[in-house]
């Protein structure tokens, strides 16, 4: 290496690919490039979908997710990391022997249940696999309103739900708890979601909810981005912070691509960096 090379900063997703560039690993390493540092993706899966739906998926074998996973852990010097996609307990198992020594730095947990097209990414059979394998890894879980129902077993009809929820979530081992707000009618003003943090302290951080179909990737780029602000420096409550505005940003800023639920924006960057 040059001595005038800098060490960049290095972060990894471990996520499947989407083969519409709008969501999965594709999202993330746009995201990882918008804010400025180094993406590497570990892929357990591929869908092929557009944004009418998803209409086919494979499962990456085991020993090939392995595979992957070391030749990162053998060359690069990763400062914090995020999973989505993981499909089955056979995935989540790998995934969890494989990073329980903590090799990749700080851990944001994005439980992938459902996509915006209403697809099943996670077999409800694998619920309690993640929950008892990498629940107690994760620095951050990132459940959206739907997920977080699933996963805590409350029915979420009202505030004091949401934070007996992440209450509950957190007991399962995370140390932080990001519940992401509802937002599947037109009639919601503000997507409200609810963060619980390590030390105790909670808040709850709204942006104005945005009537459009262009929101496929949402909850991938949300958590990229707090792995990617976390990598640089950052702080859990101000990675968190920054990605909201991120997404918002991105959703906010349509782009014409697809003829349903298309991509967010992630060519905008102006809050960030
Ligand atoms: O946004 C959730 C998600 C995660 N991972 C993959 C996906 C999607 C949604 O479409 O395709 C691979």
């Amino acid at each position: 290496m040059g001595d005038n090379m800098n060490e960049f900063t290095q972060v990894l997703t471990i996520a499947g690919s989407d083969s519409d560039g709008s969501a999965g690993a594709q999202a993330d390493l746009k995201t990882f490039m918008a804010c400025g540092v180094y993406g590497m993706s570990v892929l357990t899966a591929a869908v092929a979908g557009n944004s009418y739906g998803i209409h086919d998926s494979i499962n990456m074998p085991s020993s090939f997710i392995n595979s992957q996973i070391k030749d990162i852990k053998d060359d690069f010097i990763v400062s914090a990391f995020k999973t989505g996609m993981l499909s089955d307990s056979e995935i989540i198992h790998t995934v969890a022997e494989a990073i329980k020594d903590k090799p990749f730095g700080t851990f944001v947990l994005d439980p992938v249940i459902i996509t915006k097209h209403g697809a099943m990414l996670l077999e409800t059979e694998a619920y309690q696999t993640l929950i008892d394998e990498l629940f107690p890894l994760a620095d951050l879980i990132t459940p959206n309103f739907y997920e977080a129902q699933k996963l805590s077993g409350l029915e979420l009809n009202n505030k004091e739900e949401i934070v007996k929820a992440a209450h509950k979530l957190r007991n399962l081992g995370p140390k932080n708890i990001m519940i992401k707000g509802e937002h599947s009618d037109d009639s919601i003003n503000e997507v409200e979601d609810y963060v619980l943090l390590e030390d105790g302290q909670s808040f709850w951080i709204s942006e104005p909810y945005v009537k459009t179909d262009h929101i496929n990737g949402t909850g991938d780029t949300l958590s990229s981005c707090i792995v990617a602000e976390i990598a640089k420096g950052q702080s859990m409550e101000d990675a968190i912070k920054t990605a909201k505005t991120f997404t918002y940003n991105a959703i906010k800023n349509e782009i014409a691509v697809g003829h349903k639920y298309g991509p967010i924006n992630h060519f905008i960057k102006d809050e960030i960096q």
